[in-house]
C-alpha cells in the first residue's frame, strides 16, 4: 500500500481556519509531527512517497482534500477554500500513475476530508466545503463502478471526517454532537468522550489505527472496543490549523480489496 503525504509548508501559520481561533504553531514541532506520523504509515507497511512540496500553498500539507482514491478510479477534488484549490493540480500529476483520473468541476465545491469510504458505501459531508452538487458529481462518478453515494447533515465542524472514522473492521468513532451516528447503519459506532469532540478523527490501516495521542480517554475507549493495535501519534500543531491524522495522506491500496 502506498501513503502519499506532503510537506508541512513554511507558510502553514496562514492556513484556513473555520472553528479555531488562530494559535501560534511551532513550525519546527509541527515538521517532527508529521515525519513522526510518517514513520507510522511506514511501521504500518505503507510506501510512504511525498507529493512535492508547496511552500507557497499553506493547506497543502492536507493532501486528504484533493482527492478521493478508490481501487477503481481517483476522484480529483475541486476543495471549497479558494485558496486550496491550486493544491490539486500537483497531486493529479502524481495520481495519474496509479488510477484512471476524474474531477470535480465548477461550480461545485468537495473537499476530501468530507468524503468517508466505508467499503462500497460512500458518505459525504454537507458542509461549507462540500456542496449537494459535489456529491451529485460523485455521484454520477461512482455509481456506475458499484458504490453508493449518500450526502450527511455535519454540523459544528470542518469535515464529515472530523466527527466520524473508521477505527476498526466494523467499527466507526463518531462525535454523536456533529454527525448522527444512526446514518451508519450497519456499522457499530463508539463515540468520543464529550471532553475530546475532536477524537473522532483516526486512522485506520487494516491492521493498526493511527490516533493523536492526545486523546487518551476517547482512545482508551478504542482500545476496549478492538483488536487493532492502536498507534498514537503526537498530532498538536497541525490540530491547531484544523487538521487531523486522515488529514495528512492519501492511502492507495495496492492488494485486492479482501486482504484489506
Ligand atoms: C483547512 O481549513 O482547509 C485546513 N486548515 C485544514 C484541513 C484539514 N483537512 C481535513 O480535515 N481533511
Amino acid at each position: 500500500m502506498i501513503a502519499f503525504t506532503r510537506a508541512v509548508p513554511s507558510t502553514i501559520v496562514g492556513c484556513e481556519l473555520t472553528h479555531l481561533a488562530r494559535e501560534p504553531i511551532d513550525l519546527a514541532v509541527a515538521v517532527a509531527q508529521h515525519e513522526r506520523y510518517e514513520v507510522a504509515l511506514r511501521e504500518a507497511g505503507m510506501s510512504v512517497t511525498r507529493v512535492p512540496a508547496r511552500d507557497d500553498l499553506p493547506d497543502s500539507v492536507f493532501v486528504e482534500d484533493t482527492a478521493i482514491v478508490l481501487d477503481e478510479i481517483a476522484v480529483m477534488t475541486r476543495p471549497g477554500a479558494p485558496k486550496r484549490r491550486d493544491e490539486v493540480e500537483s497531486v493529479r500529476d502524481v495520481l495519474a500513475a496509479h488510477r484512471p483520473l476524474a474531477s470535480i468541476s465548477e461550480p461545485s465545491t468537495l473537499d476530501g476530508g468530507d468524503v468517508l469510504v466505508l467499503d462500497r458505501d460512500v458518505y459525504v459531508g454537507l458542509t461549507a466545503r462540500s456542496s449537494l452538487s459535489g456529491v451529485q458529481q460523485l455521484r454520477a462518478i461512482l455509481s456506475p463502478l458499484g458504490y453508493t453515494v449518500r450526502a450527511v447533515p455535519v454540523g459544528g465542524c470542518l469535515h464529515l471526517k472530523s466527527a466520524v472514522t473508521r477505527a476498526g473492521a466494523r467499527l466507526l468513532v463518531v462525535n454523536p454532537e456533529w454527525v448522527d451516528p444512526a446514518t451508519f447503519a450497519g456499522w457499530e459506532t463508539l463515540p468520543v468522550d464529550s471532553r475530546e469532540p475532536h477524537a473522532a478523527n483516526v486512522l485506520w490501516l487494516g491492521s493498526v489505527t493511527i490516533v493523536p495521542e492526545a486523546f487518551e480517554r476517547t482512545n482508551a475507549r478504542l482500545a476496549r472496543a478492538t483488536d487493532v493495535r492502536l498507534v498514537p501519534v503526537p498530532a498538536s500543531e497541525l490540530a491547531k490549523a484544523e487538521g487531523g491524522v486522515t488529514c495528512c495522506s492519501l492511502i492507495l491500496n495496492n492488494r485486492p480489496s479482501a486482504d484489506y
